[in-house]
């Protein structure tokens, strides 16, 4: 990481409310028709938001990865399709934020900044293209994908149980199961949820059976012959997101790993502690929000710094890495992986290698 880069990313984070209500401020002036629906709540939503915006710049400019930041405006563009605020102002907010900085820093770091923000405009105006790039593979299991998500938004979760139970008795591999039902309909949840079509309480009720739904199939994951090598799974702090990182432990477990899945949240020293109790050959660490990037560097440097922890290599995974393929060499690990799947692959080739990949 480069030390200009972590300077300004954790200047942004300092100044971050006034930038955004100095930035609000000159918003209004650009666009009058504001102050018609300016009711306090509005205004504080609006400063929250591009406190939010910032804080996600923040990040990507810390970790030196304009792309972190052009994936999160292409998710405020989709976000703002389906509320009644027009896409020009999430343009003008950027603008603004453009203009507002050069009070806050010397002209090198403007220019620093503004090229991040000027990739997220210029990404704006072709996002459409942009989205409509991705074309699926079709997976035979894909047909029973939708089957499985109506019924969990029926509250129908015996329903999907049965149906990945059938699944299973038609031979269909635990893996896919888990990559093309479970991964990709979480990820079509979370599409429904940001497009507002359904509530956060029907994403949480779809989390909970896809994580009941896999305990059941527990007695096939644990049921492979056992190789002596040892894998942990855990997520940074403050990181909720658990479900990735689950998977890969699932994975590791099926591939013949012992694991040790430790879930959401970990503090450093516990993890520390765990990779040396448990002497582990791989640690797996998952990030989703890429405002917690900072904790992952802190997390790799205390293990790095740890003489007992000297052969533990680290993969990460998540979210921020895929939107950017060259992050974890940036931020120190040893292995990246786009899924759990892959994840085994890396594991493998990281212990027989010794080393680096
Ligand atoms: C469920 C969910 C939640 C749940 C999580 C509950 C739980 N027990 O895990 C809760 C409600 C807590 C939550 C909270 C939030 N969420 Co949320 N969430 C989701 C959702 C719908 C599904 C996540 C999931 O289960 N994915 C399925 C797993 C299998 O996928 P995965 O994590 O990518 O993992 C795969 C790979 O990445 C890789 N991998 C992952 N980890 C690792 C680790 C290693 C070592 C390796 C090798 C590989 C690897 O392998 C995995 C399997 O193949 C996603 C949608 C999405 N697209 O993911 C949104 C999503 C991630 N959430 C989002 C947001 C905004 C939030 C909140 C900020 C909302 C809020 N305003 O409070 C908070 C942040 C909380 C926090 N501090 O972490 C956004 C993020 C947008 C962005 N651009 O950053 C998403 C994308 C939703 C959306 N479309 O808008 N969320």
């Amino acid at each position: 990481m480069k030390f200009t880069d972590v300077a300004i990313g954790d200047a942004i984070k300092v100044n971050m409310k006034s930038i955004a209500i100095d930035s609000y401020n000159l918003q209004v002036q650009k666009m009058p028709e504001l102050n018609e629906r300016a009711t306090p709540i509005f205004v504080e939503k609006s400063i929250r938001d591009t406190e939010y915006t910032l804080l996600y710049l923040s990040d990507a400019i810390r970790v030196s990865s304009p792309k972190l930041f052009a994936d999160y405006v292409l998710w405020f563009v989709d976000v703002m399709k389906n509320i009644p605020i027009p896409i020009k102002y999430l343009v003008v907010n950027l603008e603004c934020i453009s203009e507002t900085i050069k009070k806050y820093f010397d002209i090198r770091e403007v220019e620093i900044i503004r090229s991040y923000i000027k990739n997220g405009l210029d990404l704006i105006e072709s996002s459409d293209d942009q989205k409509n790039e991705a074309s699926e593979f079709d997976h035979p299991l894909k047909k029973y994908r939708s089957e499985y998500i109506r019924y969990l938004l029926n509250a129908e979760r015996h329903k999907a149980n049965a149906l990945v139970q059938e699944l299973v008795r038609m031979d269909y591999s635990v893996q896919d199961i888990y990559l093309e039902i479970f991964h990709e309909s979480q990820y079509e949840i979370g599409r429904l949820w940001q497009a507002n079509k359904i509530t956060i309480a029907e994403e949480h009720y779809c989390t909970a059976s896809t994580q009941l739904i896999m305990g059941q199939l527990y007695p096939l994951i644990f049921a492979t012959p056992k190789n002596d090598l040892v894998f942990v799974g855990a997520c940074v702090g403050g990181e909720l997101h658990e479900l990735g990182v689950r998977m890969v432990s699932d994975f590791m477990e099926l591939a013949g790993w012992n694991t040790y899945y430790l879930g959401a949240n970990m503090p450093v020293k516990s993890v520390v502690e765990t990779l040396i109790k448990e002497k582990a050959n791989v640690f797996g660490l998952s990030v989703t929000m890429s405002f917690h990037i900072k904790e992952a560097v802190d997390l790799i440097k205390a293990i790095k710094a740890e003489p007992l922890c000297a052969g533990v290599k680290i993969v990460v995974g998540g979210y921020p890495f895929i939107v950017d393929d060259q992050l974890w060499r940036t931020i120190g690990a040893d292995g990246f992986a786009r899924n759990a799947k892959e994840a085994v692959e890396i594991s493998e080739k990281l212990v027989e290698a010794g080393g680096a990949l």
